[in-house]
């Protein structure tokens, strides 16, 4: 593998959640990091860190919001 990926395995993994208001994107945000499909959500999530067991491979995962 390359050396690149590597040192971007390590740091962990951003990802940003964008799309058109009320689409659901800070429901989706939730139901991965806790497993279960949230009745009421706030419109904007601060940064959500997924469990560091949550993938088999242990890379660090934060989800980022928009609004
Ligand atoms: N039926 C259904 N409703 C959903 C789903 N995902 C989200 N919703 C509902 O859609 C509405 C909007 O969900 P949000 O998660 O607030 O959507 P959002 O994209 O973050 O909205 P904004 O932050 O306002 O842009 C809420 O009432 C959710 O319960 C889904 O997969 N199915
Ligand atoms: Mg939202």
């Amino acid at each position: 593998m390359a050396k690149t990926s590597n040192s971007g395995a390590k740091k962990g993994v951003r990802i940003v959640v964008a799309g058109d208001r009320g689409t659901g994107k800070s429901s989706l945000i939730v139901t991965a990091a806790a497993d279960t499909f949230p009745t009421n959500v706030p419109p904007l999530l601060p940064p959500t860190r997924l469990p560091e067991d949550f993938y088999p491979d242990q890379v660090p995962i934060t989800i980022f919001d928009t609004k």
